[in-house]
């Protein structure tokens, strides 16, 4: 596993550790963590590549954290993979993208089924290229009776069209007398979002610098511990995936008690 610099600044020396899983409170896993994967395209230029050579390499990474966050018991990781903003890049790489679901499938889920992974998806499924909708529900489909960790793509995803989408279906079931206005309340609005039956995100980490949401789960994030790094998707190692939860763990240990 890759060195980590710890700096002790009252000390004003470097010691070079190592955070390695044994170092994991196992008792204080998150039970959702979301990742928004961000600097694939930024990794590959800076090595004079093209973007798509960036995602590919990200896609390698997904099954890293994957692998490590069932070992570790993590019970839901959320990817944001494809937004609905998207679209708007290039024809070529978007239909990369699209590819990236089989490839990734193609080659893993013999794996994943062998370890227990449910995969999931949330965001408008119909709107994808046939092709890449009938592998995502195969998958979904050849894993829907695994209990281990819920693998759940965000493709084609875009919160606020979620929360709206919501919204109408709340509406056209009170005129049909489905649910009762006065009935209305968070738990209920929850079970109209696609994230429907899932736990809220304890942990979100973005890579690559950016500090935003950019339209990710903006209702279920409400109450999330945040992290972020400057460390490039396909950059991202075990070992960061391990510092951001040993984080998440140092903040509920000050703020989480009664
Ligand atoms: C994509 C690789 C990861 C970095 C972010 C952008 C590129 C895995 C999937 C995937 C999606 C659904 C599924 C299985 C795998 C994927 C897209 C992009 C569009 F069922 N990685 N990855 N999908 N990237």
């Amino acid at each position: 596993m890759r060195k980590l610099w710890n700096l002790f600044a009252n000390k004003n020396e470097a010691i070079e550790t190592t955070l390695t899983v044994d170092q994991i409170k196992k008792e204080q896993i998150p039970g959702h963590i979301a990742i928004i994967m961000d600097g694939n395209g930024r990794w590959a230029k800076k090595r004079s590549l093209p973007r798509v050579a960036g995602h590919h390499e990200g896609m390698k990474v997904v099954r890293k954290v994957t692998r490590l966050a069932n070992q570790l018991g993590v019970k839901t990781l959320t990817l944001y993979a494809f937004s609905t903003e998207n679209w708007k890049r290039p024809k070529p790489e978007v239909e990369y993208l699209m590819k990236l679901p089989e490839e990734f499938l193609g080659t893993f889920l013999p794996e994943l089924m062998e370890e227990n992974v449910r995969v999931e998806m949330i965001g408008d499924k119909e709107l994808l290229p046939a092709h890449t909708k009938k592998a995502v529900e195969k998958a979904m489909n050849d894993t829907k009776d695994n209990d281990g960790l819920i693998l759940n793509f965000a493709l084609n995803y875009g919160s606020r069209a979620e929360i709206l989408h919501a919204v109408q279906k709340v509406l056209q079931d009170a005129k049909k007398g489905k649910i009762d206005e006065n009935n209305l309340d968070e738990a209920l609005f929850s079970s109209y979002l696609m994230t429907k039956g899932l736990p809220d995100p304890d942990l979100l980490i973005r890579t690559s610098g950016e500090i935003r949401l950019s339209n990710f789960m903006l209702w279920q994030l409400a109450y999330t511990e945040f992290w972020f790094t400057d460390v490039l998707w396909p950059d991202f190692s075990e070992e960061h995936f391990l510092q951001a939860i040993a984080t998440y763990q140092k903040r509920s240990r000050r703020f989480g008690g009664v």
